[in-house]
């Protein structure tokens, strides 16, 4: 690609991008409503509002790809989710379709299918179950995302990103976690792969204790090699292990089930 647009690039996925991504695109073209720093050789920074339609057109013009990983990352008010990841993401797709149409790698969310036990097998086509207003607002964009692939042809990957943070640090991201070299890689096949479409990719490593399966997105050639196994005892004899009461034992959204509506 000439010049890859992150979205969100001073969160912390954001940055594992800005680090590890430089050979994807000539220019990446960083952007945040947060301090990005200064641009490096190869960067372009642009801070913008993703609530702004007029900036957000400006923003994806000359795209030839998106890693949109901006917005509100967890539960919080709904004024603050409204902006960010609805009206937000609706002024990124109709941005892409006025400008070519870039290929869009959605930073989806596991909060989608919170409301699961985790006994209960959850497939990609399974029925929505949010956990709370962020995990509604994730289900705004996968439909989003869908829609504008049926009507216009736009392709996205809808990643259901697990627990993406550098190790595992309780019972539960034993079966979520998504390591950072997985997620790179992940990035990596969905703009190389000749065609997309706009599959639902589960966003997870390789851990035995995973309830989700990709095996519906092999044409990706995507294979995760990195586990939360190896964590297990650290966890274990660090008292993070709840019993089987708790929502980090009872829910695939974990504690995301308990947050209050605010
Ligand atoms: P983060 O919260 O660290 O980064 C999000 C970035 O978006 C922040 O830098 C923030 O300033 C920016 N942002 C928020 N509102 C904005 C607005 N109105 N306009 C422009 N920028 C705005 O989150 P993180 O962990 O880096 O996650 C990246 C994406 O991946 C998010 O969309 C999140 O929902 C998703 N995700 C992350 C998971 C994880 O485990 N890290 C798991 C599942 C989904
Ligand atoms: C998410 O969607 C959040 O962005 C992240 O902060 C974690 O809560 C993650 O899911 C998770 O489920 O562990």
């Amino acid at each position: 690609m000439k010049r890859l647009l992150i979205t969100g690039a001073a969160g912390s996925l954001g940055k594992v991008a800005r680090a590890r991504l430089t050979h994807l695109a000539e220019t990446l073209r960083l952007s945040d409503i947060s301090d990005l720093g200064s641009a490096k050789p190869g960067e372009e920074l642009v801070p913008c509002d993703l609530a702004d339609p007029n900036a957000v057109s400006a923003l994806v013009e000359d795209c030839d790809g998106i890693l949109h990983l901006g917005g509100i990352s967890t539960e919080q008010s709904f004024e603050a989710i409204l902006n960010a990841n609805i009206i937000g993401l609706r002024n990124l797709y109709e941005a892409a379709r006025a400008h070519g149409q870039p290929r869009i790698f959605f930073a989806g969310s596991n909060h989608v299918i919170g409301f699961y036990r985790q006994q209960e097998p959850v497939d990609h086509n399974s029925p929505v179950r949010p956990d709370g207003m962020y995990g509604v607002s994730k289900c705004f964009g996968e439909a989003l995302a869908r829609f504008y692939f049926d009507k216009f042809g736009q392709e996205t990957a809808i990643v259901r990103i697990g627990s993406c943070f550098e190790k595992p640090t309780d019972y539960r991201m034993l079966a979520t976690w998504l390591s950072y070299g997985d997620f790179v890689s992940l990035v990596e096949r969905v703009f190389e792969v000749p065609n997309l479409g706009c599959p639902t990719i589960w966003g997870v490593s390789a851990n035995s204790r995973r309830w989700w399966s990709n095996d519906h997105v092999r044409y990706l050639g995507w294979s995760p090699k990195d586990s939360a196994d190896a964590y297990a005892e650290d966890i274990q004899s660090a008292g993070n292990w709840p019993d089987a009461s708790h929502p980090l034992s009872m829910f695939q959204g974990g504690n995301n089930t308990q947050d209050p509506l605010t």
